[in-house]
């Protein structure tokens, strides 16, 4: 039960994934992540590509967020 998100959690990471997502249309490519995070090196997104990009498709959606934050 402990990885239970409750809501104001789960609605929380929706306003960080929605502060992240500039262009709204509902997923957080690499470009996005380094407007915000411009000092991001390669190394760590590659990390995060690895671990948080199930579908392998290049970009985080919503789910992949959730899913990555939730666990921290
Ligand atoms: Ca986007
Ligand atoms: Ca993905």
């Amino acid at each position: 039960m402990s990885d239970e998100l409750t809501q104001e959690r789960l609605a929380d990471l929706r306003r960080q994934f929605a502060s992240l997502d500039d262009d709204g249309d509902g997923y957080i490519t690499e470009d996005e992540l380094l407007a915000h995070f411009p000092g991001l090196p390669a190394e760590a997104i590659a990390e995060l590509d690895r671990v948080a990009d199930v579908d392998a498709d290049g970009r985080f959606s919503l789910e992949e967020f959730i899913r990555l934050s939730g666990r921290a």
